[in-house]
């Protein structure tokens, strides 16, 4: 099956109140850009320092840990950075936030795949935001994207899902691009980007802030895929449900919206790479 090129994003895509920047976004599936001073930089360093410390796990995610710790981590993140993240995008909501942070070692690549789908994306645009604390480079884990594989969405990604295309990842891999960072920018990206990171061998830990903006009359939703067959049960959740329940845990009783088939296409990667060509925008 050959999945063809969404020709734009919904109504409600980011402009980024920048002609050039939207077109890139709508193109590559991400845009960078300057969002934290060096104050609130170093807030959110001691933010982390306050809240994980030093963690024992090579790749620490505030999303695996208790609900408390969630919740205290994404009010922190919150009071920072929403204020400069609406001044950027005007009428967004956040739905979640937390730390993604990396010790040096060479086990800290983070593989390639989609962030779960939270909207219907045919209405609305999320973004998933991303903001490292210090400057990343391809030798200190910086994100990658393949430019272009957010319009290869013609399903909806459940949380908990592996990425369906992993068997392809020697032929995905070299279409990454390198998303090198200064601490306290932005990576904007649609949540159905192919992405993954690169080890962090530099000399300290690699943190960063990381989730999730959706347009603020959107209906948000959590994917569910069915453990007896290939459904995905679609359940509209309310304001800060991603904050204050595990998911996981907590889908009985919540209403569905929709059902779809959990069937991805198979990869046809010249079709991808004629995406990230900018072929059709
Ligand atoms: O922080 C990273 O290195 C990867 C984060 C990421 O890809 C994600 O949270 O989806």
């Amino acid at each position: 099956m050959r999945v063809e090129p969404a020709p734009t994003l919904p109504p409600s895509a980011p402009t980024f109140g920048d002609p050039s920047a939207a077109r890139a976004f709508l193109r590559d599936g991400w845009v960078v850009t300057d969002l934290l001073d060096a104050e609130e930089v170093a807030t959110l360093a001691r933010v982390f320092d306050a809240i994980v410390g030093a963690p024992a796990e090579p790749i620490y995610s505030s999303w695996s840990q208790a609900l408390s710790v969630r919740a205290q981590t994404d009010a922190a993140i919150r009071s920072v950075t929403l204020p400069r993240l609406c001044a950027l995008l005007p009428r967004r909501e956040m739905v979640f936030a937390g730390f993604m942070a990396k010790a040096v070692s060479p086990d800290t690549a983070f593989p390639i795949h989609q962030d779960p789908t939270i909207v219907d994306e045919e209405r609305w645009t999320p973004l998933t935001f991303w903001v490292p604390l210090v400057a990343v480079e391809p030798e200190t884990g910086c994100m990658q994207g393949v430019p272009g594989s957010h319009r290869w969405r013609a399903f909806p990604r459940p949380a908990f899902r592996a990425f369906p295309y992993q068997h392809e990842d020697a032929r995905l891999r070299p279409l990454l691009r390198p998303i090198p960072m200064r601490a306290g920018q932005v990576l904007l990206a649609h949540p159905a980007l192919f992405h993954a990171s690169t080890p962090n061998l530099g000399a300290g830990r690699r943190v960063a802030c990381v989730g999730t903006l959706v347009p603020d009359d959107a209906e948000v939703r959590y994917y569910r895929r069915r453990e007896t067959e290939p459904v995905i049960d679609a359940h509209p959740v309310p304001s800060g449900f991603y904050v204050r329940v595990r998911p996981e845990d907590a889908t009985d009783g919540l209403p569905v919206a929709g059902r779809f088939p959990d069937q991805p296409p198979p990869l046809d990667l010249d079709a991808l790479v004629a995406l990230g060509a900018g072929a059709s925008v």
